[in-house]
């Protein structure tokens, strides 16, 4: 016999707060953030401080920020101060993916969304743009390993714009392109050419596709939505050249971590946080400064591109 506690509601079980249900009501632009940069992707309290200066942000140039995380079974979209902090105090929270969400809910616990989940929650909130650090992709060493991010097929079937700043450079980025164009994911660098490689503003790389509006973006996000398109956007947005770390300075740093993570068999999920965990330490923090100021930068990206759907949307 079914145990009814695990009967499941007949919609998902979405909890919004205040903020993010006012915004909705009103038709008024937002801007999804992902939980997992919080829990895996920075330490504490740098974390919280940048996931409140995030959401500063994104209040600043005129869209609502919701903060997504599945708490006690629900996925919150939008969190207050003091979950925000909870989240990011608590230890050993789940990493959760496309393939985790589902059972995270009916156990009724508590998980960080990835890019792949965080886009799931977004497009159930009715939010078509999602700011982040770096998407997951094709890890080095693929060929063996066969780790490809979920990030990846997420942006071949959930209609969410997700602006970034390139994928991570421990990632190998030319097979990271190639799975996005077999999937047809367009990749969009943000006023240059060059695909951004997170904590460099160029990987060396052409990107695909380029755009040096909010504008643009946000009319090609809905002409894909005329054209009955599945999946999303990657607009990559180079770091701001004031908190860059050059390709040449981050690239033995990158060697000598994944050196160690091959050293200490990292596998699966923990690849990615162990990795940016070493850098850190590796590069005195600088690497933290680095990815805190991207992420600012790609919330103001992405709300400028919230803000422009809006008017479409009118
Ligand atoms: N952006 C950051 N830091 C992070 C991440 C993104 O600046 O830690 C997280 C995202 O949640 C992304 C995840 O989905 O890293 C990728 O994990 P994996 O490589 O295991 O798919
Ligand atoms: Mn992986």
């Amino acid at each position: 016999m079914i145990r009814p506690a695990l009967v499941p509601p007949p919609v998902p079980p979405l909890a919004f707060s205040p903020e993010v249900a006012e915004a909705r009501a009103a038709g008024a632009p937002l801007v999804a953030l992902e939980s997992t940069i919080i829990t895996h992707g920075m330490p504490f309290p740098q974390n919280v401080e940048t996931a409140a200066r995030v959401e500063a942000a994104v209040r600043a140039a005129g869209a609502t920020p919701a903060t997504i995380a599945v708490i006690g079974g629900r996925i919150h979209i939008g969190l207050t101060a003091e979950e925000l902090d909870r989240l990011g105090r608590a230890q050993g929270v789940a990493k959760l993916s496309r393939a985790d969400l589902a059972a995270c809910l009916v156990s009724g616990r508590t998980g960080a969304t990835t890019v792949a989940a965080t886009m799931i929650c977004a497009r159930l909130g009715g939010i078509d743009v999602f700011a982040t650090g770096g998407i997951g992709g094709v890890h080095r060493g693929a060929e063996n390993s066969f780790d490809i991010s979920a990030d990846l097929m997420e942006l071949a079937e959930t209609p969410v714009t997700v602006v970034a700043a390139g994928a991570k450079a421990i990632l190998d980025l030319p097979k990271t392109l190639e799975v996005l164009e077999t999937r047809g994911v367009p990749v969009v660098a943000f006023g240059q050419d060059d695909f951004p490689a997170f904590w460099s503003r160029s990987s060396g790389l052409a990107a695909p596709l380029r755009m040096d509006t909010a504008a643009e973006i946000a009319a090609a996000h809905h002409m894909r939505g005329l054209l009955g398109l599945p999946g999303g956007q990657l607009v990559a947005n180079p770091i701001p050249a004031a908190a860059e770390i050059p390709r040449d300075e981050i690239a033995p740093h990158i060697e000598a971590a994944l050196a160690e993570a091959e050293a200490q068999g990292i596998a699966a999920k923990a690849v990615t946080p162990f990795l940016l965990q070493q850098i850190f330490e590796r590069t005195g923090g600088r690497s933290l400064a680095a990815n805190i100021a991207l992420v600012l930068s790609n919330a103001r990206l992405a709300a400028a591109i919230a803000r422009e759907l809006a008017v479409i949307a009118r």
